[in-house]
């Protein structure tokens, strides 16, 4: 027997214990099952129990090394802080063989990007798939650490992208750096981009960068993965990776290129996240990070009051200002 086909029964046995616990917390009181609707069909039996995974809170992506029944392979044990490195990986498909259709998103067939695990050193690169079903690229990590790996792809015939994350290290003396402060201007190579928007959690937050050179808006950006921008936020402490969608594409007769880029970012819960922007001016891709707080004032937004109350007194009326 294959290893996913155990690992996909495992999954069924673990699908029936939360059936099990629903079921459970239905007895228990009517609120809590509000709060978790049991699956459509109870458990009653088990052999005859649908595959489908439960439909718990919606996980963000990059999280599992396996979902869905598709798993991320990596053929390479590490990679090189010293030179590049050729990393090869497979995605394993429900029948435990190498993927070798995709469905092009964004104009490929799979994003990797590539983050050390403390937010620096963004690479977002295109891979090249072999017949075999090997997908390969030249790495260089930019110093030792450990890494995120996400691939980020959608199978022939699969309804929806997948996003996998996996783990490797490049050997060296890791010197961890600390999250940038939130910012609403990031600069790279004399372009400024600034970030208007706030992230609200748990709902679709319009996010509009702007690009300039030199201090003049840049209205001439190029179309890059069907996009005048590439948006990756990466959440602080786990590295979830969010979904971003452009707002607009190229050529559809109402958006520019440039100098403002829209999207549409959905982030799961308060916190920090790190955003990277990838766009093209004067033929090369620049990519610009910032760090925004989800759920929190702007930084740069001035006295709105805030809500928080350090010091909680004793309640015994008000006492009228003064
Ligand atoms: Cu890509």
């Amino acid at each position: 027997m294959n290893t996913p086909l155990k690992l996909s029964l495992y999954g069924l046995g673990l699908a029936a214990v939360f059936a099990a616990s629903l079921g459970a917390g239905h007895l228990a009181g009517p609120g809590s099952a509000a709060d978790n609707p049991p699956p459509a069909s109870p458990a009653h039996g088990g052999h005859t129990a649908t595959p489908a995974a439960p439909q718990a809170a919606e996980v963000p992506g990059g999280l599992q090394i396996a979902q869905d029944g598709y798993r991320l392979q990596p053929l390479t044990a590490a990679l090189s802080a010293q030179s590049p490195a050729t990393l090869r990986f497979s995605v394993l498909g429900p029948d435990g063989k190498a993927v070798t259709g995709y469905t092009p998103t964004h104009d490929k067939d799979l994003h990797l990007i590539v983050v050390r695990r403390d937010l620096t050193g963004f690479q977002h690169v295109h891979p090249t798939l072999g017949p075999d079903g090997v997908w390969q690229i030249d790495v260089k990590a930019p110093a030792a650490g450990q890494y995120r790996l996400f691939a980020d792809f959608q199978p022939a015939g699969r309804n929806g992208p997948l996003t996998l994350g996996v783990d490797l290290p490049a050997a060296g003396d890791y010197q961890p750096q600390p999250l940038p402060a939130a910012a609403r201007t990031a600069t790279i190579d004399g372009y400024t981009v600034t970030l208007d928007g706030d992230l609200v959690p748990g709902t679709s937050s319009k996010l509009t960068l702007t690009v300039a050179k030199d201090g003049v808006p840049a209205t001439d950006l190029q179309p890059y993965l069907a996009a005048y921008g590439h948006l990756v936020a990466l959440r602080d402490g786990d590295l979830a990776y969010l979904h971003v969608h452009p707002d607009g594409t190229p050529g559809d007769g109402r958006t520019a290129p440039g100098p403002h880029i829209v999207f549409h970012a959905e982030v799961p819960s308060a916190g920090a996240y790190r955003l990277f922007l990838d766009f093209q001016h004067a033929g090369v891709v620049r990519t610009a990070a910032f760090t925004a707080l989800a759920g929190q004032p702007a930084a740069s937004d001035s006295p709105a009051p805030v809500p928080s109350a350090p010091a909680p007194r004793p309640s015994h009326g008000h006492e009228g200002g003064h």
